[in-house]
């Protein structure tokens, strides 16, 4: 039986993916808007001991401006409110706007918001405020996660936040305008313990590079990519819309890998690593593993991208 998208996201069915990421974030779900935003505050906080987070390009931050400005000019109580309100996922022309921006642009935003709130441009959290016995527990199962997992989750609370984009009627998704692909004489070249196979080293070194137009040149008409704790994004034009959103500057560090044939002349490989986001930079090092099925042309009909529950998984190859 040739293979469907359901079927081959089960290709090396012994992946060990970080499942403390989306318990967390569940958990982190059921806390009020305040302890929420009070748990972000400590959480970033606490991060910020030991990894810094870079400041967001300016593509990433034009169509946040507007907002921003608009909340700078706020008192302090109306900007609480704005936060709760995003928190609550409110229906309010803010938390609408925040919908239809790129994880990029609301990483950006809640960045400048942040520096603000340092600087007391921006309604704190209150000194002295306490988690709830519950938020507390949150943020201690947090702070046991290796810090890929934990900016992860970071990262999830704040893309869940403003209003739902499926109840909007006109939606329409704001996103900065692509950089331009890697100069060729800049491009870098990754090795692969035991893989060799062209098609699995253009792609990832073509997303190193930026040039999302030959990466998604790599794939069938109708092939599919699986992000981290997602459904699989389905056919071309998707997955380069994908790409060009949320994977401008990624650095992929594949390490080793695996390559076995599969039915119907498919071939199936197993490559494990390391990936730099350009927020954190060479500061965390996550530890991922991309699970590929090629048709017999050796187009990609599918990847799957997993985050790792521990390093110990970077070994791991068997199919
Ligand atoms: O509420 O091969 C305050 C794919 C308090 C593509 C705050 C990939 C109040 C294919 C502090 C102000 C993409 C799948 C908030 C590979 C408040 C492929 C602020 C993988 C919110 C490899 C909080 C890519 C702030 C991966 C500013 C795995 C928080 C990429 C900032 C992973 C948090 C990227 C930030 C990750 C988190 C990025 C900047 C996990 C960034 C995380």
């Amino acid at each position: 039986m040739p293979f469907t998208i359901d079927s081959a996201r089960n290709i090396f069915p012994d992946t060990l993916s970080a499942d403390a990421v989306p318990a967390l974030t569940a958990r982190f779900n059921q806390l009020s808007a305040e302890d929420q935003l009070a748990w972000i505050w400590f959480s970033y906080l606490e991060m910020g001991k030991t990894i810094t987070v870079a400041a967001p390009g300016a593509a990433n931050m034009q169509f946040a401006e507007p907002t921003l400005d608009k909340i700078k000019a706020m008192n302090f109580q109306q900007q609480s409110q704005v936060m709760c309100d995003l928190a609550n996922r409110a229906d309010t022309p803010i938390c609408r706007t925040y919908a239809t921006w790129t994880p990029n642009i609301k990483l950006g935003f809640w960045y400048r918001l942040g520096e603000w709130m340092e600087q007391g441009i921006v309604a704190p959290i209150p000194e002295g405020y306490k988690l709830s016995a519950n938020a507390s527990a949150v943020l201690k199962s947090l702070q046991e996660l290796d810090s890929g997992q934990q900016i992860t989750v970071l990262r999830n609370t704040v893309l869940d936040m403003g209003f739902d984009p499926a109840k909007m009627s006109n939606f329409k998704r704001v996103s900065e305008p692509v950089a331009p692909p890697v100069e060729m004489s800049k491009r870098t070249k990754v090795d692969i313990a035991g893989v060799t196979n062209p098609t699995i080293l253009s792609y990832m070194n073509l997303l190193n590079a930026n040039d999302f137009d030959e990466l998604i040149k790599l794939f069938t008409p109708d092939g599919a990519l699986q992000p981290p704790f997602k459904r699989p994004i389905v056919g071309k034009d998707a997955v380069l819309g994908f790409f060009k959103e949320e994977c401008p500057n990624l650095k992929l560090a594949p390490e080793r890998g695996i390559s076995e044939p599969a039915e119907d002349g498919y071939t199936q490989i197993k490559v494990t690593g390391k990936v730099q986001t350009p927020w954190f930079g060479a500061s965390v090092g996550m530890n991922m593993s991309w699970r590929f099925l090629l048709n017999s042309e050796n187009k990609i009909f599918f990847v799957a991208i997993d985050l790792l529950a521990s390093p110990r998984e970077l070994l791991n190859l068997a199919g």
